[in-house]
């Protein structure tokens, strides 16, 4: 059987510790493209050099042309540029979008059967945009968003409460800016949701809407602190393991910016909510009850995604 081949579009920060990660986790062969010429090719042979003291048998390749993706079966892209202290999401959409143009030609030309899971911010906008781009099936097209944001409400949670990370799971919903929705009625410790820990006594509310604030807030944190960039580990983790539920056939329920064509009452964009991934990429979409704040809050972040797509079809308006 052949091995999984997956290409890396953007060989930065996030591109070098997906690399490293797809080694250490045995998924497969890696190709890292970069229009940088020798970071691709470094960071493969550095990466693949750590092979022998680690032990995993994935082959890397460093490419600066589209041919080198040819017959991927999954495409991760971080290609474009992050944020520095001070900037928004939002003020990288001019340049990124370009770049998504050129990354979606390059994945309809040589990884038309790919799954494709893009990173590049502002997330809900540069997906949808790269789907169009690319023309790839709509389930083959996703935004990791959801899992990062999840991850870190999670982390944070587990730091308050005390308890190991494994027993808390939690949700967040929305456009993956600050407007995003932490789900707290639907995160829960080893299965006990957050209201009625708050009625338990093992936290309060003010202290609950701080961790909710501070996830919101999450990346800005770290922008804050690394001054040069944004963060990296924790989303190569997150792009990962939608990855791995892909080529494993694993059918996670996952928090992905994902197409969507009426549910949650919204048309024609991307946005995050509760999906399935499987071999057939986005299997299905869960549609979950919100309650009168819920749908609020996700109707604001919503309109905010709105917002950067109108701002995209204004720069390209083959978008529209
Ligand atoms: P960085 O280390 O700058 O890597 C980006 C790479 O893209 C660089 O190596 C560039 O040379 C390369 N690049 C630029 N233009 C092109 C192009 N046209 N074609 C191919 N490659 C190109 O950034 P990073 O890895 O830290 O972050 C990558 C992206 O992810 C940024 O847009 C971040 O804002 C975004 N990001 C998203 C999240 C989410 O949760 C969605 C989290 C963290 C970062």
């Amino acid at each position: 059987m052949a091995r999984n081949k997956i290409a890396l579009i953007g060989s930065g920060m996030i591109g070098g510790t997906l690399a490293h990660m797809v080694g250490l986790k045995d998924l497969g062969d890696v190709v890292m493209f970069d229009i940088a010429e020798g970071i691709p090719q470094g960071k493969g042979l550095d990466i693949a050099q750590s092979s022998t003291v680690d032990g995993f048998d994935s082959r890397y390749t460093g490419v600066n042309d589209y041919a080198g993706i040819e017959g991927a079966d999954v495409c991760i892209v971080t290609a474009g540029v992050p944020r520095k202290p001070g900037m928004s999401r939002d003020d990288l959409l001019g340049i990124n979008l370009k770049v998504m143009e050129q990354v979606g030609a390059g994945i309809k030309k040589y990884a038309p059967k790919a799954f494709v899971i893009c990173i590049t911010n502002p997330l809900d906008a540069m997906v949808w945009a790269l789907q169009k781009f690319s023309g790839l099936p709509k389930s083959h097209v996703v935004g990791m968003a959801g899992v990062l944001d999840s991850a870190r409400f999670r982390y944070f949670l587990s730091e308050e409460f005390k308890v190991s990370v494994e027993d808390v799971s939690a949700m967040t919903l929305g456009g993956h800016g600050d407007d995003m929705v932490p789900m707290v009625r639907y995160s829960t410790v080893a299965g006990i949701p957050l209201p009625d820990l708050v009625k338990m006594g093992w936290t309060s509310q003010d202290k609950l809407d701080a961790i909710v604030e501070r996830t919101r807030k999450g990346g800005g944190e770290i922008v804050g602190l690394l001054k040069t960039g944004s963060a990296y580990y924790a989303p190569a983790s997150s792009a990962i393991q939608m990855a791995e539920a892909y080529l494993k056939d694993k059918k996670r329920v996952l928090p992905c910016a994902t197409h969507l064509s009426g549910q949650y009452g919204v048309k024609d964009m991307y946005v995050g909510v509760p999906v399935v991934i499987g071999a057939g990429g986005v299997e299905r979409i869960i549609e979950l009850d919100f309650n009168k704040a819920e749908q609020k809050m996700f109707e604001k972040s919503v309109e905010a995604v709105k917002g950067l797509c109108e701002a995209c079809v204004a720069i390209a308006p083959n978008l529209g």
